[in-house]
């Protein structure tokens, strides 16, 4: 269960956490047209706290619904103060905070009509996505048999309320079948994404990851990729097969919630020693260290806040 937190931004004011309730009739309830972010926020080494990529994020959520035709009746700074209002309010030093863009009730129909855009921002505590063993032993995956979307059936682009029923689909079967996460193929058969993560492999010290054709343009990817770089490790976005999945000696999955999450094995198959491979490791310690403040080569990607 979410731990309820005292207060949640909803169009532009804080209100109680039970007060924030829409009519049943709210149409992106009927017909998924929302869109949405996920965001952490950090307890620094030094005992502040921050958010991570705090207004790329904001600007993600404006492109995702720019992509969907709806217009937010709030700017991009009203809304990355709106999270930080929603942490302090909830008094967190860490967490994670939830933006959501909806189409409100008023017409009903696949057409929405003049019906209100309105937004809310929650925040809650969220420990490790796939649990605190998960990152360290890393995790069992299957390949879904669900494909994710193809670029012209939804806006891959757009992380879109309506995206995700490709997402619990993929996720409800693979839990059901004793893994812990999916790995969506997409159309043409190639690896996309997880349900809910972008995702890496590693082999002979050469990091893969699928180019952006038709999965989500993850800034923990975007993050991974830089920090790789940096590191000196040669970085390639390309196709890459399910069978090449099977072969690499590291693969591990990046999302904001997930983090950086090393997968143990895919549809049966150890993926290398079948634990965290060395290279996950590294990028996964680093990762952390940027989210915390400790490198200060990436502090523009930090947005301090006091509780
Ligand atoms: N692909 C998908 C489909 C996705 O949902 C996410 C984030 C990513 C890639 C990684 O993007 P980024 O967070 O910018 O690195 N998924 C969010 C929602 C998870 C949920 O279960 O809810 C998240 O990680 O917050």
């Amino acid at each position: 269960m979410v731990q309820k937190m005292e207060k949640i931004w909803f169009d532009g004011k804080l209100v109680p956490w039970d007060e924030a309730q829409v009519h049943v009739l709210t149409h992106t309830l009927h017909y998924g047209a929302g869109v949405f972010e996920g965001i952490r926020a950090y307890e620094c080494v030094d005992g502040r706290s921050a958010v991570y990529r705090l207004e790329e994020h904001i600007d993600r959520l404006i492109d995702s619904a720019h992509i969907l035709g709806m217009k937010i009746p709030f700017s991009a700074e009203e809304i990355v103060k709106g999270c930080i209002d929603t942490l302090k309010a909830n008094g967190q030093k860490n967490g994670y905070i939830r933006p959501l863009v909806f189409i409100g009730d008023g017409v009903m129909g696949v057409h929405p009509g003049d019906n209100p855009i309105r937004v809310i921002i929650a925040t809650w505590p969220w420990g490790a996505y796939l649990g605190e063993e998960a990152l360290k032993k890393g995790i069992r995956v299957c390949t879904s048999t669900y494909a994710r979307h193809h670029v012209n059936v939804m806006m891959t682009k757009s992380k879109c309320c309506g995206n995700y029923v490709n997402s619990v689909l993929a996720k409800t079967e693979a839990v059901a079948n004793g893994y812990n996460e999916a790995i969506m193929l997409d159309t043409q058969g190639y690896v996309a994404e997880g349900s809910g993560e972008n995702i890496f492999v590693v082999r002979d010290d050469i990091i893969k990851t699928p180019p952006l054709g038709n999965v989500l343009g993850g800034f923990t990817r975007d993050s991974i990729i830089m920090l790789a770089q940096e590191l000196g490790y040669e970085v390639r976005e390309e196709p890459i097969g399910r069978d090449t999945l099977y072969i690499a000696d590291e693969a591990f999955f990046t999302g904001t919630a997930a983090e950086v999450t090393p997968i143990r094995e895919v549809d049966r198959r150890q993926i290398g020693e079948g634990t965290c491979g060395p290279i996950t490791s590294l990028l996964q310690d680093e990762y952390f260290k940027i989210v915390k403040g400790e490198n200060e080569d990436y502090g523009d990607w930090l947005h301090y806040y006091e509780v």
